[in-house]
């Protein structure tokens, strides 16, 4: 099948998950079209299944605001055409569901009939999408769209409450591909960042609000003094800055790494002992999963979709919201000793292999297969 697919391109959950979806879905033979505004992150190569298209917006003195959508909507509609793409699917619903239903629509004018999948990733309905400013907008995208998922459960529940919704939404989980990690790093860097007597305590996200940074912060000043620690902080973003000052305040500067945005988190991942994510809301942790497959447990708060992914007591421990004190007493339950650690990892790989792709890849080709199918009702 021929399929676009619109993202964001960034290091953000849902542009991961659309670009390593398109990846495996031209392995499996589909031809595969990225649009966006810049080449996603994670797609290294382009070849006869994977294109890339960019999305610009010419800067004009009369536009205050950049409209993306529209350019957007335009390209969608040449590419579709050019290449007669057989099927929409978005992810996040603002503006690219909004976007994607006007291209439908301009496109029924020549005839042409392109179902749309929309998937939902979390900020786009619990954050920004509730926001009054947006919401009607969201509210119509979803119920126009041909078929709505979720990645979780509880963003699916989330959706309903929030919004009028009048369309079934399909739970299709977030996903990891264990082959990729099939094959262990044979050259795991551990000395680079910690002594051996050392547990490493690693945490990935885009340092928004909502991943609750000094939360993380706090938690591993509790860990480091009572066991030899390293913390690891991978990404970027409006918090980072503050959270180096606290470092500071606290002390533990020299305890704590700042890496940036990586492209490769399994390196890091394949020293890590501990993965800490304790946000406010998250509709998944797709970074919680990454961690599980490369061994990792993981201490969390158990805000959203996070209890379908971390399991209490198996993966590692849950708790509330802010909690960093039980949160950094059960670090030290895991990290104590040798022989505890070593469970709580093997738990870790095991329950992730419940998201293994092979399992999540069919549940969507069936969503668009069905949808292709019933493509001239809508
Ligand atoms: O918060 C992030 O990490 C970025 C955000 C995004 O939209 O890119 O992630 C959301 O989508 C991910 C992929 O489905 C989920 O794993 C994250 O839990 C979700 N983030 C939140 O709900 C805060």
């Amino acid at each position: 099948m021929k399929i676009a697919i619109v993202c964001y391109p960034t290091f953000g959950g849902s542009g991961v998950v659309a670009t390593e979806l398109g990846i495996a879905l031209a392995n499996r033979g589909h031809e595969i079209h990225f649009i966006t505004y810049k080449q996603p992150v994670r797609l290294e190569l382009l070849g006869e299944r994977i294109h890339f298209h960019e999305v610009n917006v010419p800067e004009y003195p009369l536009f205050h605001y950049q409209p993306y959508e529209l350019a957007l909507s335009s390209k969608l509609v040449d590419t579709i055409k050019l290449y007669g793409i057989e099927l929409l699917h978005v992810h996040y619903a603002i503006p690219h569901a909004y976007a994607g239903y006007m291209a439908k629509k301009m496109l029924e004018e020549e005839g042409i009939y392109v179902p749309m999948i929309t998937t939902l990733h979390g900020t786009d309905i619990t954050l920004v999408g509730r926001h009054p400013f947006y919401k009607p907008a969201v509210t119509f995208s979803i119920n126009k769209s041909d078929v709505v998922t979720s990645v979780s459960e509880n963003l699916k529940q989330s959706t309903l409450n929030l919004f009028d919704i009048k369309k079934e939404i399909e739970v299709v989980p977030n996903f990891i591909d264990k082959r990729k990690y099939g094959m262990p790093i044979t050259d795991c860097q551990r000395a680079l960042m910690a002594k051996d007597e050392e547990r490493i305590v690693t945490h990935i996200s885009n340092f928004r609000q909502v991943k609750r940074i000094p939360d993380v912060i706090h938690i591993f000043h509790k860990i480091q003094e009572q066991i030899p620690a390293k913390l690891v902080m991978v990404g970027d973003g409006p918090e980072k800055e503050g959270a180096e000052q606290l470092c500071a305040e606290l002390g533990i500067e020299d305890k704590v790494l700042f890496l940036g945005n990586s492209n490769e988190v399994d390196r890091i991942l394949c020293f890590s002992d501990l993965f800490l994510l304790p946000s406010q809301s998250e509709s998944f942790g797709l970074a919680a999963l990454e961690a599980m497959i490369n061994r990792v447990a993981v201490v969390s708060s158990n805000a959203g979709g996070i209890p379908e992914v971390n399991r209490q007591g198996v993966t590692g421990y849950l708790s509330d919201v802010g909690n960093v004190d039980e949160m950094a007493s059960n670090a030290l339950k895991i990290l104590k000793d040798d022989a505890t650690l070593e469970k709580f990892k093997d738990n870790a790989a095991k329950a992730a292999l419940d998201f293994d792709i092979l399992k999540v890849l069919p549940l969507y080709e069936a969503i668009y297969e069905k949808a292709f199918a019933e493509r001239h009702q809508n």
